[in-house]
């Protein structure tokens, strides 16, 4: 143990570390502030573990500028890590979210290099380290979690190599020719060998990054084992570290659970009589995002109506978009894009009380999402990239009956699991009509052997199962 200040009590033997807690503090309008659990994929695929020993997660709790001591939720310790307003801006919306993200995702927008947002990612990765160091007991496991925290590996095993080390990118990891545009590429590199095992989304994400710890940090590395859970290595000095995919999912059981109950049902069937019970509802569900193809969606929908091929009659859409990274430029250009082609498509092809599209910017509750997927027929998953996309494998988990048709992109992680799903090229937008059409129009019998075929995968890899096989491989063994 290098820190003489840590105590049994504090001392954790498991720490995720993840730019947010799972808990978010929230500021009332009187002054004060109290915690809103915000309960996502990770914090239940996680649970299990985090209750079996003494845990710890170490996060940002969501408001800048306050500085708030670890509190104890259900036996996890929350380690709060403080933001100040400035390193919102340049680490979180910055680096984070207006260069990593659109350069990890094809830069379908452009990347911004800004030296200064650079320096404050830097500066944060060192707390959170710091932080993690602090609280970890001697020999602890660590799962540093995503693209915000990439130089934590390195800067952790520096403090505290006695640690455990387990780094997995929930988003694409690009091609080595977008990967090299980043001014600090080798430091991002070596950033993340300093875990015991990087885990990615698909193998070609794994692929990548061992081709470029090669060529930018000289190391030797191994690429021809990658595969789903057979990590392939690259020698660090007298460390070995594993590179691996590990597709993540979502509590499949719990969903499935959830959308066969009769409030569920029952909440299902209004929806549909409040949307003028047509004969097909369309459904989107994503993070207000540019990666997330809903502006590629709309267009298509919009064109199906033109040319007769569908009527607002009987189709009709719903489109729920999340708020999200509101404050960074890119996402307020989208939003009004999206926007207006809503009103195209309803100026158009509306009716009095009966629009084609019914468009909600806002966050639905998680019961009320449930009955929407109940509801819908057809689901529209159609991002131009996406580390996996969690909405198309939570539409197949609320299917139980096996009606209902997924169209879904190719360029969505998801994509190599859910080989039953009516596959579209995000870019192709005739494509996506036709497939639109024919989801819309599929044979009963098609549309359950398809159904059949995606519960069948989505049921059996759950997140559990993705939480077990990656500390399986970080643990050394190969997962079951
Ligand atoms: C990143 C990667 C990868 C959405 N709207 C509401 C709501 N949601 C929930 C969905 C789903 C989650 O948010 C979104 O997950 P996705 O996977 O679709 O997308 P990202 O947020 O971009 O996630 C992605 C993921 O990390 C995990 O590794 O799959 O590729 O980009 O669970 O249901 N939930 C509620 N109300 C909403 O309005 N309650």
């Amino acid at each position: 143990m290098t820190d003489t200040t840590i105590t049994a009590t504090t001392a954790a033997d498991f720490v995720v570390v993840a730019n947010r807690l799972p808990v978010d503090l929230e500021r009332l309008p009187d002054g004060t502030q109290r915690w809103k659990s915000s309960p996502g994929g990770l914090v239940t695929a996680l649970d299990p573990l985090l209750r079996s020993r003494r845990a710890a997660w170490v996060g940002w709790p969501g408001v800048p500028d306050v500085d708030v001591e670890p509190i104890v939720d259900k036996d996890l310790t929350l380690h709060p890590v403080m933001l100040s307003q400035a390193e919102v801006t340049d680490y979180y919306e910055g680096f984070s979210n207006a260069t990593l993200w659109p350069l990890y995702h094809d830069v379908v927008a452009p990347p911004v290099f800004h030296r200064h947002w650079w320096n404050t990612y830097q500066e944060v990765n060192e707390r959170f380290a710091a932080a993690t160091a602090k609280i970890a007991s001697d020999g602890a496991t660590v799962w540093v979690q995503d693209y915000q925290l990439q130089l934590v590996p390195r800067m952790l095993r520096e403090l505290r190599p006695d640690l455990r080390i387990g780094f997995f990118l929930h988003i694409p990891f690009p091609p080595v020719e977008l990967f090299m545009q980043l001014p600090w590429r080798t430091e991002l590199i070596r950033g993340l060998l300093g875990a015991d095992l990087v885990g990615f989304q698909l193998p070609g994400g794994a692929q990548n990054f061992l081709f470029l710890a090669r060529r930018l940090a000289g190391m030797s590395a191994t690429r021809s084992a990658v595969g789903i859970a057979k990590p392939g290595q690259v020698d660090v000095g007298d460390r070995t570290v594993r590179v691996g995919a590990f597709p993540i999912s979502i509590d499949s059981t719990a969903l499935d659970k959830q959308a066969r109950s009769r409030p569920i049902r029952q909440r299902a069937a209004e929806i549909r009589n409040e949307l003028g019970n047509p004969a097909t509802i369309v459904l989107g569900v994503d993070r207000l995002d540019y990666t997330k193809g809903i502006d590629v969606r709309l267009r298509a929908l919009g064109e199906l109506y033109a040319e007769g091929r569908i009527s607002a009659d009987d189709v009709v859409m719903v489109q729920l978009a999340t708020p999200s990274r509101e404050r960074v430029e890119h996402y307020q250009r989208m939003r009004q894009n999206i926007e207006q082609t809503v009103s195209w498509i309803n100026g158009e092809f509306g009716r009095m009380g009966h629009p084609a599209v019914h468009y909600l910017h806002q966050a639905i509750p998680r019961d009320e999402l449930t009955a929407i997927f109940v509801a819908a027929d057809v689901m529209l998953v159609t991002p131009v990239r996406d580390g996996m996309n969690l909405v198309a494998k939570e539409y197949v988990a609320c299917r139980h009956e096996l009606t209902g048709t997924l169209v879904l992109s190719e360029f969505a992680g998801a994509a190599a699991e859910l080989t039953s799903a009516f596959l579209v090229n995000p870019h192709d937008l005739d494509g996506i009509k036709n497939a639109i059409e024919a989801a819309i129009t599929v044979e009963p019998d098609e549309e359950r052997r398809r159904m059949r075929a995606l519960r069948r995968q989505v049921m059996t890899h759950d997140v559990q199962r993705w939480a077990k096989s990656f500390l399986a491989a970080l643990g050394g063994q190969e997962a079951p």
